[in-house]
């Protein structure tokens, strides 16, 4: 569809226009009178999200970010699908292949109170052109208000069941990661990706003074950012969801992304996932469905 077609059949006059970046991809711009919101139809990929009744974005941009074919960017809400993380076969690509193409737009409304809805497809075909042999479809639709909802669902429309791996990748905007602490995962048990998948438990809420790769598995909690420099609480809820992954590159690393760099104060992961275990068998005929739900809060 080009981009005219895009605007006269899904665009709302205001609020939601279909626009190219310089690099003639389209992006969606959001602008209701509950939030601001910005997403790339390469990847389905949501940029960023920013409620009304708080002045910095809650979901990530980095400064840097571009948009170009078949590079997701370390910012927003990246899909990752069908798989989580690096595949057994190095020439499949890590976090799977839906972030990497071009989806359909199906549908884009106003709703009552001011919110945009907007739902995005990856038709079967498109699914198994990629390297993945169960054909399968997937939907994204989220909801854009004051909360944001993500709503992912899988449908398995073969014969032979799969095992799904999965993330909301969400990069959340803080003030300086050395001066967050992340509840709701206290006592929970997860596989350090630092330390080449040890199995440790958690001790207490969680605080960050080097490289973090942590995937808590077992856990279905709401997370909350608590940042004291921004005065803010940002609110994770999830369903259909057994895993949460919480990552922060540090500066070495940090420094090795284009387009995390000097970022990487400024940005936080916590991942909703099914991965490792935590995966799901989708049989025939049947949708999985994880979705999550973001706010963010002033600290009293
Ligand atoms: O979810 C954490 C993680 O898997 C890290 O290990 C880190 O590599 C990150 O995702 C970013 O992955 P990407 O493929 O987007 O560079």
């Amino acid at each position: 569809m080009t981009l005219q077609d895009l605007n006269n059949r899904f665009g709302v006059r205001g609020q939601l226009e279909f626009m190219e970046n310089p690099d003639g991809l389209i992006v969606v711009d959001i602008e209701n009178p509950l939030a601001s919101a910005k997403l790339a139809l390469q990847g389905a990929h949501l940029l960023s999200w920013r409620p009304r009744s708080t002045s910095l974005p809650v979901v990530w941009l980095s400064e840097s970010a571009q948009v170009l074919s078949g590079k997701p960017p370390h910012s927003g809400a990246p899909v990752c699908w069908p798989w989580f993380g690096a595949h057994d076969d190095p020439a499949c690509p890590a976090h799977g292949f839906a972030r990497n193409l071009l989806w359909d737009v199906v549908a884009a409304e106003s709703e009552a109170d001011g919110a945009s809805q907007l739902t995005l497809h990856l038709p079967a075909a498109a699914v198994s052109a990629a390297q993945w042999p169960y054909p399968s479809e997937l939907e994204l639709t989220l909801r854009i208000g004051s909360t944001l909802r993500m709503t992912l669902a899988t449908t398995n429309c073969g014969s032979e069941s799969f095992l799904l791996g999965e993330a909301l990748h969400t990069y959340f905007q803080v003030s300086d990661v050395e001066q967050v602490i992340v509840h709701g995962l206290e006592g929970g048990e997860y596989l350090d990706k630092v330390e080449n998948f040890a199995r440790k438990r958690q001790s207490g809420a969680l605080a960050f003074n080097g490289e973090t790769d942590r995937v808590y598995v077992d856990t279905e909690a709401e997370c909350v950012i608590e940042d004291a420099g921004l005065r803010r609480r940002i609110r994770i809820a999830k369903s259909g969801s057994r895993t949460t992954v919480v990552w922060n590159p540090w500066q070495e690393k940090g420094a090795k992304m284009a387009d995390v760099g000097e970022g990487w104060r400024r940005m936080l992961c916590v991942e909703s996932a099914n991965a490792a275990h935590n995966r799901v068998m989708v049989a025939p005929g049947e949708t999985h469905v994880m979705a999550v739900e973001y706010g963010a809060e002033p600290m009293q």
